[in-house]
């Protein structure tokens, strides 16, 4: 039997990491989409295959974690077998500027989708995605134990997330399960978030095109892993026995200092002469440092990370540089544009 499963936040970086997985797996793959006016698909075009094809098994559907009967109505016509969460607001400094809306995508849309579980009747598994920003200001290291103590909008949506997940499970015996996901990266992270700004900063200071890089505090510690090995402990948390919350980490933490250091220094560059101080970026309240202990999915799913946060900027670096030489620099990839163009409404 072909497994059937339901991705929201498909066309983000998680999301087409876990399409491409589930995929190569043999599993049909459905994926929510937000209607936009331009294609917001770039992640997943190389997956594109016409679903009029007989062997189609990627399938997008309108929707929006804002639309509680739209969800309800979706996840009774697809009747997955498994459900991914992975749909938010996921920019932390943007949820000081958008709380309110933060809250609805990546609190109340939780809630929203597993009520559409219940309501429609479906037997599936859930994972949600929940992330190591609940931690916040408990020191690390931080593990499936450790005290939450969120310090933005976006930490408090995904604390309401987490709760009404484990909720769920107890409340009506859902197989609900939350990962507590560390930073992961990839060539496909969002431009916003400071890894990949770093990365792509480099490879355009390297060929002439920038001269400067503004970021904001430089101090803080986060545990970086490499994206296509956390979604593989996702699916992993929903093959378990028993549904249970997972902390995926390197155990390893760097600053931006250090990433700098290793990102600039890849292609023999000196961070000290191009990046510039901006307030702009820096946070009302700062989470720290963040570093995760990963030894739960370690020993009950044997989940193991290979990549640390020196790899990864190399490999981001990498492919950054690449890309602009191939003149691709959006998604590495997939550079050409929207397929699903004859697909969709
Ligand atoms: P991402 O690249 O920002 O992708 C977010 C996805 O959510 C996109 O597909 C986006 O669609 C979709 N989305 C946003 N608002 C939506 C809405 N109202 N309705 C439906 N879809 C919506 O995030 P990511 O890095 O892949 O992360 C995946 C998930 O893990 C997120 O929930 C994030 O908060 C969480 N997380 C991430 C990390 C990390 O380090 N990456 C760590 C812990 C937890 P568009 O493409 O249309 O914008
Ligand atoms: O910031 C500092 C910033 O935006 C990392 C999301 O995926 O991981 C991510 O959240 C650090 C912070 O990621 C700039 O102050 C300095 O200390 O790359 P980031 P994040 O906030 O850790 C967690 C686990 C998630 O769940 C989130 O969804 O870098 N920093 N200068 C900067 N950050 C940004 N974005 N831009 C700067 O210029």
């Amino acid at each position: 039997m072909t497994k059937r499963a339901l991705i929201t936040g498909i066309t983000g970086q998680d999301g087409s990491y876990l399409a491409e997985l589930l995929l190569a797996k043999g599993y049909e793959v459905h994926g929510l989409i937000r209607r936009a006016s331009t294609f917001n698909t770039g992640r997943i075009d190389h997956l594109f295959v016409d679903p009029h094809e007989a062997n189609a098994r990627l399938f997008l559907h309108y929707g929006d974690l804002s639309d509680g009967a739209r969800l309800v109505t979706l996840m009774a016509q697809i009747d997955p077998d498994e459900v991914y969460n992975l749909a938010a607001q996921s920019h932390v400094r943007v949820s000081f500027d958008e709380p309110e809306h933060t809250a609805d995508t990546t609190g109340t849309g939780t809630v929203r989708l597993l009520e559409a579980v219940r309501l429609s009747g479906v037997r599936t598994r859930y994972y949600q995605a929940s992330s190591s920003e609940l931690y916040g200001s408990t020191p690390p290291p931080q593990s499936e134990t450790t005290p939450f103590h969120p310090r933005s909008p976006y930490a408090a949506a995904k604390l309401y997330s987490y709760w009404i997940t484990k909720n769920y499970r107890e409340a009506y015996g859902l197989f609900a399960v939350n990962g507590i996901l560390f930073n992961h990266e990839s060539p496909r992270r969002g431009e916003t978030f400071v890894t990949r700004k770093i990365t792509r900063a480099v490879a355009r200071i390297k060929a002439g095109i920038q001269s400067e890089l503004y970021l904001g505090n430089l101090d803080a510690v986060r545990d970086w892993g490499y994206a296509p090995e956390y979604v593989l402990g996702m699916w992993q948390m929903l093959q378990a026995d028993e549904p249970d919350d997972y902390v995926l980490a390197t155990g390893t933490g760097y600053t931006i200092r250090d990433f700098l250091d290793v990102s600039f220094g890849h292609v023999g560059l000196d961070w000290n002469e191009f990046v510039r101080f901006d307030e702009r970026y820096l946070r009302p309240s700062e989470v720290d440092a963040l570093i995760g202990d990963p030894s739960k999915a370690r020993e009950r799913l044997g989940w193991e990370p290979t990549v640390d946060g020196a790899a990864l900027a190399r490999i981001m670096v990498d492919a950054d540089v690449s890309a602009l030489e191939a003149g691709t620099a959006h998604w590495v990839d997939s550079p050409q544009s929207a397929p699903w163009a004859e697909a969709l409404r």
